[in-house]
């Protein structure tokens, strides 16, 4: 009887940490739940550790047939559920995305950015400390583990499995990771405080004294020698005092807004040629001036923006990226998103866009690649890159298409809730693009002279909330010498 008693308390106890949808509408869009990074987080935490704790309680001697039944579905879906890999992976999209956007840990865990969005528990908010420190990302297992103490009840010794003590240890060891020596010799005071014979911390102590020591003799120096090493490492072409990173983040910020002047510039139109939009004209829209970037709004109907996303689902697979010295593909750490490629004559509808770009850019479709279709999930992105090969790469498009990618059409096949906006990084404040169901951008990379825009160095911001899904059509050099015409002048 005690037995089953505890037994049942322990499933009560995981109950009561299950939040149940709030709405009538999250019951019915499920992505909803997993299309914020701490849900996400929450739902694969609940799957890889929590469930194996119910299996085991299910299996007892004394369950009833239902909680067997329970025992045997999750052991049948076991192959298709998330293993402790999956977690790393959700928290390392937590980490870029707190990164990018500067985004703290109390935003995070209140969960108050999403109208979804549910707050974390404690012991939640310590895994995500516990597993940044598992992958030495002591900054963020600080932050985390810090939010844990200012949320610590007043008085209280344990939270479930956490002890407060254990949070101050580990608190401490990433502040000293991080050469946070005064705070880690704060919180090993208290530690001494509630257990005056810990000889860990007493060492900690004198370690952590030494190394503030150290660091104050050292301070100056080191500084001096920090804004030396920042200066040296700034590109040749910049515009303002930021390296390209920072500008990428900068711009993912929204800290770098238009200038007027720039503003002034830019124009909307209908396109009424070639004839196929007499009746119906493209709405187009100057985006940017150096590079000439241009955005059709509402280029692709809703009911092909779902069909090619439904047929591209079942073959997503990880995106490679050409590695720039030998040209061969590899998997990036810049370049998190899935993909595949869709070709004209394995649909018509592929065809179909297939044409329509070629009437908006003008140019011969022969000569392009076929449909790369790109799905961004959370924390998802691709940084600062050119689409076409430079002058100093491996030349990687010679024969195949054509020669070099003469052009970019980007489809934007969802809006996004958070994030995602693409942004050129290497040009004047603000080229950021924000994404536009159905709406499609074109540019050129290559100048008329057939070298390299360096202005059209481009990135996908980290997707913070929902789901970004895109669709490139590069376009190649050949066959396009009587669409746009070349020159000779060294500059355009
Ligand atoms: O996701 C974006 O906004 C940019 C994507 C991109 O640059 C690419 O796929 O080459």
């Amino acid at each position: 009887m005690r037995e089953e008693e505890a037994r049942l308390d322990k499933l009560e106890s995981f109950l009561d940490q299950v939040d149940p949808p709030r709405s009538e509408s999250e019951w019915r869009d499920p992505d909803s739940k997993v299309s914020n990074p701490m849900d996400a987080f929450k739902m694969i935490h609940r799957m890889t550790k929590e469930w194996p704790q119910i299996q085991k309680h299910s299996k007892a001697k004394t369950s009833k047939n239902s909680m067997l039944a329970l025992y045997s579905d999750i052991e049948r879906f076991k192959d298709t559920l998330p293993e402790d890999n999956d977690i790393e992976g959700s928290m390392r999209a937590v980490f870029r995305v707190q990164d990018t956007y500067n985004l703290t840990a109390k935003v995070l865990a209140d969960g108050s950015l999403t109208k979804f969005g549910h707050p974390l528990t404690i012991e939640e908010i310590f895994e995500i400390g516990f597993i940044a420190v598992g992958l030495e990302k002591y900054q963020y297992a600080q932050m985390w583990f810090q939010e844990v103490l200012n949320r610590w009840p007043r008085g209280a010794k344990q939270i479930g499995f956490l002890d407060y003590i254990s949070l101050l240890e580990y608190l401490t060891w990433s502040e000293f990771k991080e050469e946070m020596y005064e705070s880690a010799i704060k919180h090993t005071k208290l530690i001494l405080k509630l257990d005056p014979s810990n000889k860990a911390a007493d060492t900690n102590m004198q370690v952590f004294k030494e190394a503030l020591e150290e660091q104050n003799e050292k301070d100056k120096e080191r500084k001096e020698r920090k804004e030396k090493k920042k200066k040296k490492k700034r590109p040749k072409e910049d515009f303002g005092p930021f390296t390209m990173t920072d500008r990428y983040y900068r711009q993912c910020q929204g800290n770098e807004p238009m200038s007027d002047s720039m503003r002034r510039t830019l124009f909307c139109d209908l396109v009424h040629t070639p004839a196929r939009f007499v009746l119906k004209p493209l709405k187009r829209e100057q985006l940017f001036r150096e590079p000439v970037v241009y955005m059709y709004h509402n280029a692709l109907l809703d009911h092909e923006v779902d069909r090619i996303i439904s047929i591209s689902k079942p073959n997503l697979k990880r995106s490679h990226v050409h590695n720039p010295e030998t040209g061969k593909l590899m998997y990036a750490d810049y370049r998190v998103a899935k993909n595949t490629w869709l070709f004209d004559e394995q649909d018509e509808l592929v065809a179909n866009l297939f044409q329509r770009m070629g009437d908006i850019t003008g140019l011969d479709m022969r000569y392009s690649e076929p449909l790369q279709v790109n799905n961004y999930g959370l924390g998802g992105y691709y940084e600062p890159h050119f689409d076409h090969s430079t002058e100093e790469q491996a030349k990687v498009f010679t024969s195949k298409w054509g020669g070099n990618r003469i052009a970019t059409v980007m489809m934007y096949l969802s809006d996004v809730e958070y994030g995602g906006k693409t942004v050129f990084t290497d040009t004047h404040k603000g080229a950021v693009f924000t994404p536009e169901k159905g709406a499609v951008i074109h540019w050129y990379n290559l100048l008329r002279n057939g070298r390299t825009d360096r202005k059209t160095r481009h990135a996908g911001c980290p997707v913070v909330f929902g789901q970004k899904w895109i669709a490139n059509l590069w376009i190649h050099e050949d066959g396009q010498m009587f669409r746009r015409k070349c020159l000779l002048d060294p500059y355009k």
